[in-house]
């Protein structure tokens, strides 16, 4: 007998192309059906068969303060009432960008879009537009959503399903993106001679998540930042993943180092479909009604989206003790994996910071895409489905970082570990 899970995507696949709405969801590495869930509260998932599970994904970051997080919850429904969209502006956009500016450091200007995507996609416009060149340096299994020009050697679905070129990006597009491995600056200091006052953007992931979770060495964002000095290029960090992750103000505050201009996306919408993209007043400010590079959108600054996002902020930003907590927890689940792991005798690195991290079977550091890539990823998928059947949802691929949320507790994580030294054990090495 079919789970209701595997007749769901039997008649997914009828509508929908690969049955899911986005390709990470489609468990094509792993194998296996994907799970359909139907509902979640704090650290736990539902699936349309009734099982319970610890979920280490997050909505992919977004979750941070756990799933149907009750005050998050109220500010939406009382929001709703009002109308879910007024393409006008509302105070509200208002205490948004003012609580972000008070979080974020080096952001006087922010704009409020739809997703990680559209952040991306329009700070790298205006990098262009205010720096009058075109292209731009992109590292190799990072990934910043999937507008045409980032669509090169891209971590995410792309490793995940081994797509290394998209058709229906043009050669045009592509040629003007340039792509060095993660945390090779001399790789990125002969590019920029190569290409001298033609580079607009070096964009980055201060921390990967899309490749699992990958460090930055001692040094590299340093170095790229006084790369940038020298050259005039407008250094972007892509905070989609590490904004009020990290720490209330990112990734910036971690490992203090100042961006030009900051993306973000994921928890800064509360779990509805937020971006925004930010930085410095002088480049900010080219941007349309004030300046000429244009980017708009219908439903950008949406107040059901808002009102999620400010109520979500707004206790990290009232309860900095969260991120010291979910380092805890973070530091612990290593603690236990390590335990299990050496006890197995399965090569693995683990990577962490704050509340992300990520196992590589590899006895290798894992400390770039082809570190990452060279990975033993089978045992990775025969890993994954057997936490899954222990109730672990963890991400279906070694190509993205797990985040944890708020609301798992000791026994959530003992549970896991435990999990793991029964999956080790039967997966073996
Ligand atoms: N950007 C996320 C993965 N690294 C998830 C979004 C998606 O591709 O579905």
């Amino acid at each position: 007998m079919n789970s209701i899970s595997q007749q769901l995507f039997t008649r997914a696949q009828q509508s929908i192309p690969g049955g899911v709405n986005s390709p990470v969801r489609a468990f094509k590495s792993v194998g296996g059906t994907p799970v359909f869930i139907k509902k979640a509260k704090g650290a736990y998932l539902y699936d349309a068969d009734g099982n319970r599970y610890i979920d280490y994904i997050a909505s992919w970051g977004p979750m941070i303060l756990g799933h149907a997080h009750e005050p998050v919850v109220q500010a939406i429904c009382e929001k709703a009432v009002d109308s879910t969209s007024f393409g006008a502006p509302t105070e509200l956009e208002i205490d948004m960008a003012e609580l972000i500016i008070s979080m974020a450091p080096n952001v006087d200007l922010i704009r409020m879009v739809s997703s990680g995507t559209e952040a991306c996609m329009s700070a790298l416009r205006l990098a262009r537009g205010y720096t009058g060149r075109n292209k731009f340096i992109k590292f190799e299994g990072c990934y910043h959503g999937h507008a045409d020009p980032f669509l090169v050697k891209a971590g995410s679905g792309l490793a995940t399903l081994q797509i290394q070129t998209v058709p229906g990006v043009s050669a045009g597009v592509s040629n003007d993106t340039l792509t060095c491995a993660y945390n090779d600056l001399e790789a990125v200091q002969q590019l920029v001679a190569e290409h001298k006052d033609q580079i607009a953007a070096i964009i980055i992931e201060p921390v990967a998540g899309n490749m699992g979770c990958i460090l930055p060495k001692a040094g590299f964002i340093e170095g790229l930042r006084a790369i940038c000095d020298r050259e005039g290029i407008v250094f972007i960090f892509d905070e989609v993943m590490t904004g009020f992750r990290l720490a209330p103000g990112g990734a910036q505050q971690t490992l203090g180092i100042a961006a030009d201009l900051v993306t973000y996306g994921k928890v800064i919408g509360g779990g509805m479909p937020v971006g925004a993209f930010g930085g410095k007043k002088q480049i900010m400010e080219r941007i349309a009604p004030l300046g000429n590079v244009y980017q708009a959108g219908t439903l950008s600054g949406n107040p059901i989206a808002m009102i999620a996002g400010y109520t979500t902020l707004k206790e990290l930003k009232d309860n900095p003790s969260i991120y010291t907590d979910l380092a805890e927890k973070t530091a612990y689940l290593h603690e236990g994996l390590d335990r299990v792991l050496t006890t197995s005798g399965i090569p693995y690195t683990i990577n962490r910071l704050g509340s992300m991290i990520s196992v590589h079977f590899s006895d290798q550091p894992v400390t770039d895409f082809a570190s990452a890539a060279s990975a033993n990823n089978a045992l990775f998928n025969r890993f994954f489905h057997a936490m899954l059947k222990r109730g672990i949802y963890l991400p279906p691929s070694p190509f993205e970082s797990w985040f944890l949320n708020q609301a798992l507790t000791l026994s959530d994580l003992d549970a896991t570990i435990e999990a793991a030294r029964e999956s080790l054990g039967e997966i073996g090495g």
